[in-house]
């Protein structure tokens, strides 16, 4: 076997601060342009000499062959050892867990998330360090500025390593070891979990469907639900991974998850209901007839965590997202901790997660997470929600209902207008972030505006600080708006309008979404003036 140093040149790589690149599949697939991020990776790293690295991925289109190219380049670089999920498969959580049991040095991980996959979709590749969770910004920086001067990359020439057949063999002198996927993610689960009370609840009659969406929680819900708990053979759908996602758009919320909501919703609906995303982190909840919104999710978890054994003793301290509804900060003030609040991008729970300052946090967009691994976790929630479902006895109507009654309803809707220009989306932005120290006390479309600001962080265990991360206008009332542009799509801008109103009035408990944001979202529309800047009369989501 021989080892090639192949010239080359810069490429378009991530923007820093982003955890991985997404680009099309078919940009990924260009001569040497996979070659040359993993060669950014690995240098921006520090090398791979000697290191133990996890490698797996989604299963999407080019997921094998991606593969295949880092394990000779690992090899090139004189890796000691990749840890290969079989098939190519990890989900990004499992992959989290990985890198932390076997104590890797990090992780390449293979995903575009919820982005659609296939030859004219997208393809993504990540690092993750040796906690597990995705690069800091300073790791992003690195590889960043090595796409932009990198002048070769190393190969070994060899045959395809057999990722089908589990156990070891020798790569150019690197051990490639081929594991399951999912045992030691379901046993982890185990520890976490009342597993015999979560199988009580299926042997009574419970019914439940998961929609893995044809992506790679299939193999982990069908092990995990219905091996382990029981849940009747039918209880996942669409649970084999396909390459293109069956053709759909692997993103667990109403609009792509469709399907499941149409069975939630509709005669006989079973007792409850979750999705998951391209590579399982993220997680949908959905009761009989009762959609749960991610900021809620996270809420309920908080407030009944305990309830689990892994969290019998409590929880340290929660954190969100900015964008994501305060609603857990009130279930956290009543449980006297402290709640946090970060950026968007998990990256940024990772060190109060290290340091021990929160057990459990999430985002809008939903993730949830805790302290088990680094990275967002959607079977994790799901379990979450089954132990609380089995302790409580209560439905997840009458948990929410419960939830409102207690710290209010902070109704939520995010509204995304995606691939404007990207020129038109930055005027939209720069017109809001113009008007930001006028706009306190002013009335807008009937809306009182009472503050407004642009996120910016200062890491409390680092001190690293993170700016321009979403523009705010608090109005009268409790109700908020705040602007947002994407960083990952891989097509023009996403501009993402989220939008917040607390309601503590018994009354008002039961309205719905569109009813109590319809102000704050016409004073929203007002200020940025967004549908003649961007050309757009309405969002092209809404969540
Ligand atoms: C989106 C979400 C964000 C999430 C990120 C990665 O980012 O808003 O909350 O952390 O995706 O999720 P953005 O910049 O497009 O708004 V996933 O499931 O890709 O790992
Ligand atoms: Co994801």
């Amino acid at each position: 076997m021989s080892h090639t140093v192949v010239k080359t040149t810069p490429i378009d790589g991530q923007k820093p601060g982003t955890s991985g690149l997404r680009k099309r599949t078919a940009v990924f697939m260009e001569p040497h342009f996979l070659e040359n991020y993993v060669q950014a990776i690995f240098d921006g790293t520090g090398g791979v000499e000697g290191k133990t690295l996890v490698v797996g991925g989604d299963g999407r289109y080019f997921n094998d062959r991606a593969i295949q190219v880092i394990l000779r380049m690992a090899a090139a670089g004189q890796a000691a050892r990749c840890i290969v999920g079989q098939g190519g498969i990890l989900s990004t959580p499992a992959a989290s867990h990985l890198i932390r049991k076997r104590g890797a040095d990090g992780g390449l991980i293979l995903s575009a998330s919820h982005n659609p996959g296939g030859p004219d979709a997208d393809f993504g590749l990540k690092y993750n360090g040796g906690n597990g969770g995705p690069a800091s910004e300073g790791v992003t920086g690195k590889i960043f500025a090595r796409t932009r001067d990198i002048e070769d990359y190393h190969i070994l020439e060899a045959q395809d390593v057999d990722l089908g057949t589990l156990g070891t063999s020798d790569l150019g002198g690197m051990t490639v070891e081929i594991v399951d996927p999912v045992s030691d993610y379901a046993e982890m689960m185990e520890g976490l979990f009342d597993f015999e009370a979560i199988a009580g609840l299926f042997a009574n009659g419970f019914t439940m469907r998961f929609d893995a969406m044809h992506a790679v929680t299939g193999p982990y819900a069908k092990a995990i639900l219905e091996d382990r708990l029981g849940a009747p053979a039918g209880t996942v759908m669409n649970g084999t991974p396909s390459p293109d996602f069956g053709g759909g758009h692997p993103d667990p919320n109403p609009i792509w998850a469709k399907a499941l909501m149409d069975v939630m919703y509709g005669d006989d609906a079973p007792d409850f209901g979750a999705a998951s995303d391209g590579d399982g982190d993220r997680n949908m909840i959905v009761g009989r007839g009762a959609y749960v919104t991610p900021s809620d999710s996270l809420a309920l978890l908080a407030a009944k965590a305990h309830l689990a054994p892994g969290y019998a003793g409590g929880l340290a301290g929660v954190a969100r997202s900015m964008p994501t509804s305060g609603a857990v900060d009130r279930v956290a003030e009543a449980l006297g901790i402290e709640c946090f609040e970060t950026p968007t991008g998990w990256k940024f729970f990772g060190t109060l997660l290290d340091a021990g300052k929160v057990t459990l946090c999430g985002e809008e967009s939903a993730g949830t997470g805790s302290d088990h691994v680094r990275e967002k976790d959607g079977l994790w929630a799901v379990l979450l929600w089954l132990n609380i479902l089995a302790a409580t006895g209560q439905s997840v109507s009458e948990l929410m209902a419960e939830l409102w009654s207690t710290y209010g309803r902070c109704y939520y809707s995010r509204h995304d207008y995606e691939d404007v220009d990207a020129d038109k989306a930055h005027a939209a932005m720069d017109r809001v972030r113009g008007q930001l120290t006028d706009l306190p006390g002013q009335t807008i479309a009937g809306a009182i505006v009472e503050w407004a600001d642009e996120f910016s962080y200062t890491d409390p265990v680092d001190g690293s600080t993170a700016q321009a991360q979403g523009l705010r206008i608090g109005f009268k009332g409790g109700g908020r708006a705040v602007f947002r542009l994407s960083g990952t799509g891989t097509v023009g801008a996403t501009i993402r309008l989220y939008l917040e109103q607390l309601e503590i009035d018994p009354e008002r408990l039961g309205l719905t979404p569109e009813e109590v944001l319809g102000p704050i979202n016409a004073a929203a529309l007002e200020i940025s003036n967004l549908k003649a800047l961007t050309g757009r009369n309405a969002p092209n989501v809404i969540t």
